[in-house]
């Protein structure tokens, strides 16, 4: 027989069906009111897991691991939580908050980011949401990062940004080299204001949960304006930028595998899966 037949039988008649007592969150049948808070809201409850939950929108699909861009039903669970000393945190390096990069000139996003195992992402059109927050043997949470860059209409704007909208998005793929993640935006931006933010996520893309409620950010953004613009009133197009196209590192280098999604989401007539800037991501990118 052959073996890979064997074992997958046998391994697929071992997945248990039923929720296994153990596992049950007793707490979850709590609905919270017991200590009342003035406003507070009774929450769902459940004795099962809410294994079921999804049936209560039967409206909706289930999440099947795609993209659903009408929106979905998830019954995978959070999965593992790390401590409190394990919560991911970023802070962009470059540019930093209030630079002035020029115009259409190629540059490096680089972050440094603590406490996330880099390098781990799942196929992103099979597998989006589709497994729990894991961590790797040291608690850390095992994901990755993305970079998400949306123009403003200037550095003071107050009206919420439309996250359908972006200038450029790239998933973090590689390792970061000594605890920095870059990714290279090969055509640089247009003279504007921008929004550059991390958007910290497990393997299978989940944005990172934390153990608690009250905590610092567990992603970075930072405000900076590309030359030229009229936006902020005062920009200097001249000169040198903060930014250089010599200096990606490997991880930048290696990480075209069909996860990164292009530039120009915003900038009309290419869509939100956009062009891959530099022809060099061919893959359709992770939203
Ligand atoms: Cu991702």
């Amino acid at each position: 027989m052959n073996p890979i037949v064997c074992c997958r039988a046998v391994f697929s008649d071992n997945i248990p069906s039923a929720l296994d007592t153990k596992v049950i969150a007793t707490g979850f049948s709590n609905n919270g009111q017991d200590v009342p808070t003035e406003g507070q809201v009774a929450s769902l409850t459940s004795s099962n897991n809410f294994i079921n939950f999804c049936l209560t929108v039967p409206n909706l699909p289930i999440t099947n691991g795609k993209q659903i861009e009408t929106g979905s039903c998830n019954p995978a669970p959070i999965g593992v939580i790390p401590s409190v000393d394990k919560m991911p945190s970023s802070k962009f390096t470059n540019p930093k908050n209030g630079d002035v990069i020029s115009a259409n000139v190629p540059f490096t996003i680089r972050m440094a980011i603590q406490n996330l195992q880099t390098g781990a992402f799942v196929n992103a059109q099979q597998n989006y949401f589709s497994a729990p927050q894991q961590l790797n043997g040291a608690g850390t949470i095992i994901g990755h990062s993305h970079v998400v860059v949306e123009q403003l209409t200037s550095l003071s704007q107050t009206t919420p940004t439309d996250p359908k909208k972006f200038a450029f998005f790239k998933g973090l793929n590689g390792v970061a080299a000594n605890g920095i993640l870059s990714a290279d935006v090969a055509s640089g931006l247009p003279a504007g204001a921008y929004r550059l933010c991390s958007i910290n996520a497990s393997a299978n893309h989940q944005p990172v949960i934390a153990p608690i409620a009250q905590h610092g950010s567990l992603d970075d953004c930072i405000y900076f304006t590309a030359g030229n613009a009229n936006t902020s009133g005062n920009v200097n197009a001249g000169g040198a930028a903060a930014t250089s196209t010599q200096a990606a590192t490997p991880a930048t280098t290696k990480a075209n595998n069909g996860e990164n999604n292009g530039a120009n989401g915003n900038r009309g007539g290419r869509g939100r899966f956009g062009n891959n800037q530099g022809g060099r991501n061919r893959g359709r990118g992770h939203q």
